[in-house]
């Protein structure tokens, strides 16, 4: 019998220049380059046992074991892993999303980078952020960027081995993120399915794929100067275009609801009171502000007349993927079965 092991922890990321359509959707090949901003409070542990004895590959999710369904995805992505450590081992998958209370905030961004973290613990890969980033890519798009802490920028490339994520800037300084969670519910269309319908339907996206490198050049400069008002508005700008591709897609489709748009005139009233804050939305309703961490605690006094505080997720920029140690993993273990104050 062999049994490999390995543990990782990867947070969650929100683009502030967004990925959205492929080139190539099995070697997940992004139309555009995009830029994201790590969170610290929202993060995936994941565990993994390859075992020889082992007849096909599970997958337990907060303690919750997921169907063969549910397992599918996982299996594909497990299979791309196995190919290329040369073994055939099926494996036990457990992971836990630590994510506040009913905040429906699970992402495939967390969830893929810390399985391939945990795969590269357990076959005793090279520690190589880069070269994790691309495999994770395979899972989902959106997790080759939560590899790295801060600010990371996903190379478009020209292929499979150049299309990879780079960190910009660690994001240690007075930036933060609110995420308001207005549906915690499933989202109707997967983002996989929407981007897919835009850029095959929408005459307006190859005018997202022409104006995404200037966003990303001039989100870079604004990131490089740490200027705040710019991140945000190249972020808001950004945002409503990439939602403006799935209004002209054909037939159309929208992920905000009436509380999306009340949220975003309350973020430009924060901006009339002089506070620096912006929105962004991706693939669902919630809306997450962009602004000063030194400015959060007054942000949330000021809109707690509309949300209670578990709608209001603060974050600081989060770090990069890191392997757990086995007390660490049962320390995460414990934490979940002992607090109210996470859920899945
Ligand atoms: C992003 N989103 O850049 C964009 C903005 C949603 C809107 O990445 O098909 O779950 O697995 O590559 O990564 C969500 O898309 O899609 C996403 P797949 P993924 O964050």
């Amino acid at each position: 019998m062999i049994r490999l092991t390995g543990r990782a922890r990867a947070h969650s990321n929100i683009a502030l220049v967004k990925y959205w359509g492929k080139r190539d959707s099995d070697l997940f090949l992004p139309m555009t380059n995009s830029l994201s901003l790590t969170l610290d409070a929202l993060y995936t542990d994941t565990s993994i046992v390859f075992d020889s004895e082992l007849t096909e590959d599970t997958f337990t999710l907060d303690q919750i074991v997921q169907s063969k369904e549910q397992t599918e995805k996982l299996t594909h992505f497990l299979d791309i892993i196995r190919a290329k450590a040369q073994i055939t081992s099926k494996a036990n998958v457990t992971s836990l999303n630590f994510v506040p209370t009913a905040a429906g905030l699970a992402s495939s961004a967390s969830a893929y980078a810390a399985l391939i973290g945990a795969c590269a613990d357990a076959l005793g890969w090279e520690d190589d952020h880069k070269s994790l980033s691309k495999l994770a890519r395979r899972g989902s798009g959106s997790a080759t960027r939560s590899l790295f802490g801060g600010f990371v920028e996903w190379d478009k490339g020209t292929d499979d081995s150049t299309s990879v994520a780079i960190p910009i800037d660690d994001g240690q300084w007075d930036i933060g993120l609110i995420v308001l969670v207005l549906n915690n519910g499933k989202k109707k269309i997967s983002s996989r399915d929407g981007m897919a319908h835009t850029v095959a339907t929408s005459p307006f996206y190859e005018n997202w794929v022409k104006t995404v490198p200037s966003d990303i050049k001039q989100m870079k400069a604004a990131i490089y100067r740490k200027d705040i008002e710019m991140i945000g508005e190249i972020a808001e700008h950004n945002a409503l275009k990439m939602h403006a591709t799935m209004l002209s897609a054909n037939p159309p489709f929208w992920y905000f609801e009436p509380a999306t748009l009340l949220a975003m005139e309350r973020i430009r009233e924060l901006r009339q009171a002089g506070y620096p804050a912006y929105f962004t939305m991706d693939a669902g309703p919630n809306v997450k502000i962009i602004c000063q961490k030194s400015d959060m605690t007054a942000i949330m006094d000021e809109l707690s007349h509309f949300y209670t505080n578990d709608q209001m997720i603060t974050s600081a920029a989060g770090p990069d993927m890191r392997t757990l140690t086995e007390e660490e993993w049962a320390e995460s273990l414990a934490k979940k079965e002992g607090s109210n104050e996470y859920s899945h």
